[in-house]
């Protein structure tokens, strides 16, 4: 059965920018599962059950959250290539999760969260705006890091730990990606997919990005981007 992936969308649709819902569909190509994506956009929230995306529909369920989707999708399909296969590499994905949360995240929103503001359609804009600023509690463009080399800089501070691991590594989960590769990765995704490439493509940081994108056919270097669409 083709599984439904729910897919946060701009205005034009071709544009998939979230970094949870670029975790989950990583994770949906390396577990080599049948899915077909279906565009969301946040106007769309008041009628979609789970509110937020990625979701997926796969066996007559709905499943929400990109950590609770990876852990569904090994359950529902060991005899395919495993995402995290024992409790070592949960916790290893867990500790990347969080790193990026404290290091990487802040950085990366001050990149792409206005640019998010700018490209979806009017409807869901009002929202984004009214929900993020309430947050914030400032208005996105004073968020936006308009100084792109210093928020490039910034970002590689928070990226340094990667940096170091990936000098002796091809993958963080070894000699091929894990989940946690696509939890670091969809945050970089997001920015290179709604503003700009982040990362110098030379760092080592750069090469795993540029090799995981050329996995699975090139699906991630393909995706549209507002430089590219
Ligand atoms: N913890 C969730 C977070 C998902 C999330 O926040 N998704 C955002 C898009 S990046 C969303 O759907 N937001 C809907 C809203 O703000 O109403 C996950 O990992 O899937």
């Amino acid at each position: 059965m083709t599984i439904q992936f729910y897919e946060l969308a701009a205005e034009n649709t071709d544009i998939k920018f979230s970094p949870f819902v670029w975790r989950t569909r990583m994770a949906l190509l390396h577990k080599e599962v049948d899915f077909e994506s279906v565009a969301w956009q946040f106007r769309q929230r008041d009628d979609f059950e789970h509110k937020t995306v990625p979701a997926i529909y796969d066996d007559g369920k709905m499943i929400s959250d990109s950590w609770e989707i990876a852990k569904y999708l090994d359950a529902q399909y060991p005899d395919k290539p495993m995402l995290m296969k024992d409790a070592e590499a949960e916790a290893h994905a867990q500790l990347v999760s969080a790193i990026c949360n404290n290091l990487v995240f802040a950085t990366a929103a001050s990149m792409a969260i206005y640019p998010v503001s700018q490209i979806i359609d009017s409807e869901s804009a009002a929202y984004f705006l009214e929900t993020r600023e309430a947050k914030f509690g400032k208005k996105l463009s004073e968020i936006n890091a308009d100084d792109k080399d210093q928020a490039k800089a910034n970002l590689a501070k928070g990226l340094a730990v990667f940096e170091a691991t990936l000098a002796t590594s091809d993958f963080l989960g070894g000699k091929s990606p894990t989940y946690a590769d696509y939890t670091l990765f969809g945050v970089l995704k997001w920015i290179d997919v709604v503003a700009y490439r982040p990362i110098d493509e030379a760092s080592n940081v750069g090469k795993w990005f540029d090799r995981i994108s050329a996995m699975y056919s090139g699906d991630a270097a393909k995706a549209p981007t507002v430089n590219n669409s």
